[in-house]
């Protein structure tokens, strides 16, 4: 059975990955961390927490040696909206963090999945099914720390033969945790405002098309491709993978046809905006579906359904 650690626990992604591992490998065996315990506590509650810092890889080699860690999911990591706020923080956390974890999978010998972004794109790669393969030179911190982080998994697995794999991904989409200073934020809001107030003043424009995905997705995709037979995979840092691509306004409709009195505006944030411009419009995911049988299960109808059922359940 895998002993598995993982960083950012406490997060959007954290929180729904550890309640679904541990479903799959046993409570014990999956050890949750964060920097503080402020978040989900049933991921506190439910199996092994400790308070881990990213940035102390001696703690990090603590915790991996005290329950003989094989397998580092590394989550910790600021997004593009709070890290164009503070680039020194970004790099530091995002960089340091990921560093720390592969020198102690090195040491360890731990298998490490740690996600990238379409952040790692820029405004030069091809704005359309962008191909698994292209121009990275991105314009965000949060994005360079990213393409870094990607090619720095490489380099661990080329050199020390570390089993790393990741995936990029879209905007995420759930109900349990919010997501914490992401571009892609507003496809979340949107819904809490919707069920609340019947109307959301978006601060990303009509006709900003970005990639999403609804968080069941997200986290199949993590366990999956870390179930993945290594031999299938020839790309490893990191998989383009996503399931729906999409502007406000046609979340706003798809929203309009279970609250039809749901009016969408607009209040752009010209700052995010402009990270948002800078993002594919749709990514190609055929080498994920090939290498590793990569195949999401809600498209925007069935995500805005289930939102929009369970959050409002959730806001009751
Ligand atoms: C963000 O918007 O920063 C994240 C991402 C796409 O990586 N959701």
């Amino acid at each position: 059975m895998k002993k598995i650690l993982v960083t950012g626990a406490l997060g959007q992604i954290g929180s729904e990955l550890v309640m679904n591992l541990r479903e799959a490998y046993g409570n014990d065996n999956v050890i949750a961390s964060d920097i503080s315990t402020k978040g989900s506590q049933e991921a506190i509650e439910s199996g092994p927490f400790e308070i881990i810092d990213v940035v102390d890889g001696k703690k990090i080699d603590e915790v991996v040696k005290k329950y003989n860690v094989d397998t580092v999911y590394h989550l910790a990591a600021l997004l593009s909206a709070t890290g164009e706020k503070n680039p020194s923080l970004a790099w530091n956390i995002n960089m340091g963090g990921l560093f720390n974890v592969l020198e102690v999978a090195r040491e360890n010998n731990c298998a490490v999945c740690t996600p990238s972004s379409i952040a790692a794109f820029g405004p030069s790669t091809p704005k359309d099914n962008t191909p698994q393969d292209t121009l990275m030179r991105p314009t965000t911190m949060y994005g360079v720390t990213k393409v870094a982080g990607e090619l720095l998994c490489d380099y661990y697995h080329q050199k020390y033969n570390i089993d790393t794999r990741g995936v990029r991904f879209p905007g995420l989409i759930s109900y349990k945790s919010l997501p914490g200073g992401g571009t892609t934020d507003y496809a979340v809001h949107i819904f809490y405002e919707a069920i609340k107030n019947k109307k959301y003043a978006s601060f990303i424009d009509k006709g900003t098309f970005m990639d999403m995905m609804y968080m069941p997705d997200a986290i199949n995709a993590l366990i999956q491709l870390m179930e993945a037979d290594p031999s299938k995979l020839v790309h490893r840092n990191a998989f383009n993978i996503t399931a729906m691509s999409f502007d406000p306004e046609m979340l706003g409709a798809e929203i309009k046809k279970h609250i039809p009195e749901f009016v969408l505006e607009y209040d752009v944030n010209p700052d995010i905006q402009k990270i948002a411009d800078s993002w594919p419009n749709s990514l190609d995911d055929s080498e994920a579906r090939k290498e590793w049988g990569w195949n999401p299960k809600y498209d925007l109808a069935a995500m805005t359904k289930d939102m929009l059922e369970q959050l409002t359940i959730k806001l009751k």
